[in-house]
C-alpha cells in the first residue's frame, strides 16, 4: 500500500535536505542553558581543572566533578587531613569554599611556596567561573544553517513532483507547501539535524490532514435507541459500494449486530443478483424490487422491514451514477429524502486519485456525505486519494477497503497510513 509515494517521499526528503546542506546560509552561535544539578560523585583531579581554563570546551558535568575533586583535593593539601563529609553531597563546591575557614599556610619554605601558588590558581579559577557564570548558566556552540524563499521554492520542487505524481490534490500539496516554508524559511535548522526536521515538518504537516471529526460506526448503531441505523452508500460505477456493503454486513455480524440489505441500485444489470449472493453467503435478507423500479421504494420497504423485525441496520445499496449526471444525482436526493440516513456513505477508489478527490467533493456537495470508504488501497502504491480526500472534504475516511475477501475492511487508521508513507 503506497510503496511508490513513499519511496518518493523519501527522496525527496533526502534531496532536499542535501540542497539545505548545500545552500544554507551557516551561522554559529554560542547559547546559555541553565544549569543543572551537579552530580554526587567527586573525582580525584588533583590539577587545575582544565574546564575551568579559557576557552574550555568541557561538557557541563566534567567541569563539576572536575572542580570538586579539585576543591576536595587543594583542602586536603591545606589542612593536611581529610575533609568532613559535607552534610548535602551536591551543595555547591564553591559555596562549601566559602563557609569554609581558611586554614593558616605553614610548613617548609617550599610547601609554603607551592601553597601560596595553588591558592592563587584557585583564586584566578574562582574568578574565571564567576565571569563565566559556570554554576548559572553552561554555553554551547550550535552551527545552523537557514534557507530563504527562494531557496525553498527551488527545494521543494523536488517534493511538489513526488506529490503530484502520485496523485495528491493541489489543495494538499498547497497546504504541506505552506506549513514546510512556514516551519523552514529563515529558520535556523541545527546542521547535524538538517534531514530529521525535514522529515517532522513533513511528518507533522501530513498527520494534520486526517484531523477530521472521526465517527466510531459499531458505537453509534449501539448508541442508536430508536432502531434501525440507516447507511447509504454512493459513489461511481465499479467504486466498490457492493463489495463494501458486503464486507460491512459481515463485520456488523461478528459484532452481533443485525442488518438487512436494500437492493435500490435497480439500474444496473446484475447488480441484484451480486448483491443477492453475498446476501446468501452472509445469510443476511435482503430486499428487492424488479430492474427500473424506483430505489427510493425498496429502501422505504427495508426500512420497514427492519422495523418489523427489529434488525439493527438497514444497509442501502445504490448505482453507481457520475456526479455530472443530474437524472441520477436526483434520483439519490430521493433516497436520502425518503430514508432518512443516519449516515451518508461516499465509495471511492483509492487507486484514482484526483478523480476520487473530485467525486468526493461533488458528492458532498450535492448530498453532504458523512463519511469515506477508500476501496481498492490494497491495489494503489500512490496513496494519494488516501492523503487527501478527508482534507478536501472536510470528512472522514471511516474504512480503507483493501481486498477482495470479506475481511478485508479496516477501520481507518491514520497511524497506519502514516506508516505505510515511511512518516511514522
Ligand atoms: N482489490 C480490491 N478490489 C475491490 C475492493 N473493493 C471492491 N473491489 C472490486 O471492485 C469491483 C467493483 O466492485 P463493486 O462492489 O461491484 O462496485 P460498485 O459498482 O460500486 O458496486 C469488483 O470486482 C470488486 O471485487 C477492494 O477493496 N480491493
Ligand atoms: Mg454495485
Amino acid at each position: 500500500m503506497f510503496k511508490f509515494l513513499k519511496e518518493k517521499l523519501k527522496s525527496a526528503i533526502s534531496k532536499i535536505s542535501e540542497g539545505v546542506e548545500k545552500e544554507g546560509k551557516v551561522e554559529e552561535k554560542i547559547v546559555e542553558k541553565p544549569a543543572e544539578e551537579p552530580p554526587k560523585e567527586e573525582s580525584n583531579a588533583s590539577e587545575l581543572p582544565a574546564s575551568l581554563r579559557a576557552g574550555s570546551q568541557t561538557s557541563r558535568s566534567e567541569t563539576r566533578s572536575q572542580v570538586t575533586g579539585f576543591f576536595a583535593k587543594l583542602k586536603e593539601k591545606f589542612t593536611g587531613k581529610e575533609e568532613e563529609k559535607k552534610e548535602e553531597e551536591h551543595v555547591h563546591p564553591i559555596k562549601t569554599e566559602k563557609k569554609y575557614e581558611k586554614p593558616k599556610i605553614t610548613g617548609s619554605e617550599e610547601e609554603i611556596q607551592e601553597k601560596t601558588e595553588a591558592k592563587e590558581e584557585l583564586t584566578i579559577a574562582y574568578k574565571e567561573s564567576e565571569k563565566k557564570g559556570f554554576f548559572a548558566t553552561i554555553t554551547e556552540k550550535i552551527t545552523t544553517t537557514k534557507i530563504d524563499n527562494a531557496q525553498f521554492e527551488k527545494l521543494f520542487w523536488e517534493l511538489e513532483m513526488a506529490l503530484m505524481e502520485n496523485n495528491v490534490s493541489v489543495e494538499v500539496i498547497e497546504k504541506i507547501k505552506n506549513d514546510l516554508k512556514e516551519q523552514l524559511v529563515e529558520k535556523p535548522i541545527k546542521r547535524t539535524k538538517v534531514e530529521e526536521t525535514i522529515q517532522e515538518t513533513l511528518k507533522n504537516s501530513v498527520e494534520k490532514l486526517f484531523e477530521t471529526s472521526t465517527i466510531d460506526l459499531i458505537e453509534e448503531i449501539k448508541n442508536k435507541k430508536e432502531k434501525p441505523y440507516i447507511i447509504a452508500f454512493f459513489g461511481i460505477n465499479g467504486s466498490g459500494k457492493t463489495t463494501s456493503i458486503a464486507k460491512l454486513a459481515n463485520m456488523l455480524k461478528e459484532e452481533k449486530i443485525s442488518c438487512v440489505l436494500a437492493a435500490s441500485d435497480t439500474f444496473r444489470a446484475a447488480s441484484i443478483e451480486q448483491l443477492q449472493q453475498h446476501a446468501d453467503k452472509l445469510g443476511i435478507k435482503m430486499i428487492k424490487h424488479d430492474y427500473g423500479s424506483d430505489p427510493a421504494a425498496v429502501a422505504f420497504d427495508a426500512i420497514k422491514h427492519a422495523k418489523a423485525k427489529s434488525i439493527d441496520v438497514v444497509l442501502i445499496d445504490t448505482a453507481g451514477r457520475m456526479h455530472s449526471n443530474t437524472n441520477l444525482i436526483d434520483e439519490m436526493k430521493k433516497i436520502i429524502r425518503v430514508a432518512k440516513p443516519d449516515l451518508k456513505i461516499f465509495v471511492g477508489e483509492s487507486i484514482t486519485g484526483n478523480d476520487c478527490v473530485e467525486q468526493a467533493k461533488t458528492f458532498n456537495e450535492a448530498v453532504g456525505i458523512d463519511g469515506i470508504i477508500l476501496a481498492k488501497a490494497d491495489i494503489d502504491e500512490k496513496g494519494g486519494a488516501a492523503v487527501s480526500v478527508s482534507y478536501v472534504t472536510k470528512k472522514p475516511i471511516l474504512f480503507l477497503g483493501t481486498g477482495q475477501k470479506y475481511g478485508d475492511l479496516q477501520v481507518f487508521n491514520s497511524e497506519v497510513v502514516m506508516k505505510s508513507l515511511g512518516l511514522a
